[in-house]
C-alpha cells in the first residue's frame, strides 16, 4: 500500500534547531518502519521560503530574500543525512514547479467561487506571519508564541471563504475520529471549529516575496496557503520518475497518509488545510499527527527566543543514532518534553553503551571465544522464545497508531531481559564444564537470536548501529518479516564489531 508521510516545511529565516531535528527524526522512524513492513513509502520534507518571516530576516541582514533562502535551505538539507533521515524528496517553495502548481490550484479555488476581495484589519505577528484573534493575544498585545509586540495591520486583500466549510469540517470530524492524532489534539481542533469559522485572508498586498495571485498579480498568496500546498505540489515533480503509465506521483500517493507537525501549527493543518483541499476539489489527508515541543528550561526552543541547542554539535559528540534514540525515549511522543545535556549523557551511558552496546559486544566475544565465531545452530531457549514471540506484532500495532515512545519502551524491555538472561545463564561458568556444552550452545544461540530480533525492531530508531550489529552477526536483513524469534540458532559466522556506543572519556 502507498504510504505518503510529510514533515512541516521549515522556515528559512534562521538555521535549523533541535525542534526541526526532532520532527525529522520522529517522521523518519515511521517512514523506516513502514518501509520495513513493505509499504510503498514516500517521505517528503523541505523548506518554506516565502512570506514576511523570510523577507524580514533578509532585510535585517541587508540580503535579497532568495540569497538568504538559498543559504539556509542548504543548511536544512545538510542536516538530513547527518541525522540519517531517509526522505525521498526535498521541496523548496521557491521551486518554479511548486510556484506554478500553487497558482493552478488556487486558481481552481477562485474559479469555484471561494474567494472575494475584502478589507482585513487585525493584530499581526510578523514571526508567525499570522493574524491573532483576540482571545489568543497575551497581555500587552504580545504574540502568544513569540512574546513579541503584535502590529496592527490593515489592508485590502483576497479572502478565502473558510466559513463555507463549517459543515463539511464538522462532518469530517464526526466521521473520522483519527483524522487528527493524538486525541487531545483532535478535541482541540474540533473545539476551534465549533467556535465558528471566520473567513481568512488568502493574499498579501504589501509583499513582493511570494507567489503572484494569478487573477490579481499586484498581490502574492499568503505564505501559509503557498506552504500547505507543498504536500500536493511535490507529487507533481518529485523523482523517482513515475511508473510506466503514470504522469506523476499524485495518483499513487495522494491523499497523504500522515502529516507530521508541531502543536503550534495545528489550526493551519486541521482547519485551513482540509477546507482548502475540499475547495480545490482534492481529497483530505488521512491523518494529521501532532507532536509536542522540545523544551529547555521549560520554554519552547525556538530561534526567536534565542535558546537554541545546535543539533550539529550534538551529532558531532554522540552521533545520529544516539540523538534519535534520546529524542524518542526521553520525550513521550505527542507531549512536550524537556531535553538536557545531562539527561542525554545519562541515557547514552546507561542504556546505549551499557545495556545495548555492551550486550552486543559481550555476546559476540563469547561466540568468538567459546565457539570459534560461529553462532551455534542449537535449539533456542523456550522461555525466552515465549517472551519474544508476538513482540513484532505488538510493536507494529503501536506504530500503526503512531505510539512511538511506547513501542520503543516495549523493545527496550526485551533488551533488558536479554541482559538479565546473560546474568542468569552465566555462560562463562557453563564454558568451564564440558558436560554443560548443550546449555552453553543454547544460551549463545538464544542471545544472538534475541539481539537480532530487537535490532530488527530498533532499526527505524537507530538505523546505523542496528545495521552494524546485524552485519556483525551475519544476519544483515532488517526486514520486518524477519522480526520473529526463531527456534534455532543461525549457524552463522560472526564478525568483530567496534563498540556501537563507545564510552566517552
Ligand atoms: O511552522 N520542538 O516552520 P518552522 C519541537 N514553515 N518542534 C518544533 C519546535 C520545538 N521546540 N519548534 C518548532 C513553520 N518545531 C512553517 C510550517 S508547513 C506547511 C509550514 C516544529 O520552521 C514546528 O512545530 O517554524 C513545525 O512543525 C516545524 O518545527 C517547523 O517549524
Amino acid at each position: 500500500m502507498s504510504f505518503f508521510i510529510t514533515t512541516a516545511i521549515n522556515y528559512v529565516n534562521a538555521e535549523p534547531h533541535m525542534g526541526h531535528a526532532y520532527e525529522a527524526i520522529t517522521t523518519d522512524v515511521i517512514a523506516r518502519h513502514m518501509r520495513q513492513r513493505g509499504e510503498d513509502v514516500f517521505f517528503l520534507t523541505g523548506t518554506d521560503e516565502h512570506g514576511e518571516p523570510v523577507a524580514d530576516a533578509a532585510a535585517a541582514q541587508g540580503l535579497d530574500p532568495k540569497v538568504l533562502a538559498d543559504r539556509n535551505a542548504e543548511r536544512f538539507k545538510a542536516l538530513l543525512p547527518s541525522l540519517t533521515i531517509s526522505n525521498d524528496f526535498f521541496i523548496r517553495t521557491s521551486d518554479p514547479q511548486h510556484e506554478h502548481r500553487v497558482q493552478e490550484i488556487l486558481q481552481a479555488v477562485h474559479d469555484h467561487g471561494y474567494t472575494y476581495k475584502g478589507l482585513y484589519e487585525g493584530w499581526y505577528c510578523p514571526r508567525c506571519a499570522d493574524f491573532k484573534v483576540e482571545n489568543e493575544i497575551l497581555e500587552g498585545n504580545l504574540c502568544p508564541i513569540h512574546e513579541i509586540a503584535l502590529e496592527r495591520h490593515q489592508e485590502e486583500n483576497w479572502f478565502f471563504r473558510l466559513s463555507a466549510f463549517q459543515e463539511p469540517l464538522e462532518r469530517l470530524y464526526a466521521q473520522r475520529p483519527d483524522f487528527v492524532l493524538p486525541r487531545v489534539r483532535f478535541n482541540e481542533a474540533r473545539a476551534f471549529i465549533a467556535q465558528g469559522l471566520a473567513d481568512v485572508s488568502l493574499s498579501r498586498a504589501h509583499l513582493r516575496w511570494g507567489i503572484p495571485v494569478t487573477w490579481d498579480p499586484s498581490q502574492v498568496f499568503y505564505v501559509w496557503f503557498d506552504a500547505l500546498l507543498n504536500y500536493v505540489t511535490a507529487l507533481s515533480y518529485a523523482p523517482p520518475p513515475a511508473r510506466p503509465g503514470e504522469r506523476d506521483l499524485f495518483a499513487r500517493y495522494w491523499p497523504a497518509t500522515v502529516h507530521m507537525i508541531g502543536k503550534d501549527i495545528l489550526k493551519f493543518h486541521t482547519v485551513y488545510w482540509p477546507a482548502l483541499l475540499i475547495a480545490a476539489g482534492l481529497e483530505v489527508p488521512k491523518h494529521v499527527l501532532i507532536h509536542g515541543f522540545l523544551l529547555m528550561d521549560d520554554k519552547k526552543m525556538s530561534k526567536s527566543l534565542g535558546n537554541v541547542l545546535n543539533p550539529f554539535e550534538v551529532l558531532e559528540g554522540f552521533g545520529a543514532d544516539a540523538l534519535r534514540y534520546y529524542c524518542l525515549r526521553e520525550v513521550s511522543f505527542g507531549q512536550d518534553g524537556n531535553v538536557s545535556a545531562k539527561g542525554f549523557e545519562d541515557r547514552y551511558e546507561n542504556e546505549l553503551a551499557n545495556e545495548y552496546g555492551n550486550l552486543a559486544s559481550r555476546t559476540l566475544a563469547m561466540v568468538e571465544r567459546y565457539r570459534e565465531g560461529t553462532v551455534p545452530s542449537a535449539e533456542t531457549d523456550a522461555t525466552l522464545a515465549q517472551e519474544l514471540d508476538g513482540l513484532a506484532d505488538q510493536v507494529a500495532g503501536l506504530l500503526d497508531r503512531f505510539e512511538l515512545t511506547p513501542a520503543l519502551e516495549l523493545i527496550w524491555q526485551r533488551v533488558r531481559r536479554l541482559n538479565r538472561y546473560v546474568e542468569e545463564r552465566a555462560p562463562w561458568q557453563l564454558a568451564r564444564d564440558s558436560s554443560l556444552a548443550a546449555e552453553l550452545e543454547q544460551t549463545l544461540a538464544s542471545l544472538a537470536e534475541g539481539l537480532r530480533v530487537v535490532s530488527v525492531l530498533l532499526h527505524p530508531y537507530m538505523p546505523t548501529a542496528t545495521e552494524r550489529l546485524l552485519e556483525a552477526f551475519g544476519t544483515p536483513e532488517p526486514a520486518y518479516s524477519e522480526a520473529h524469534f526463531k527456534r534455532r540458532g543461525s549457524g552463522q559466522r560472526v564478525r568483530a564489531l567496534e563498540p556501537l556506543f563507545p564510552k566517552r572519556a
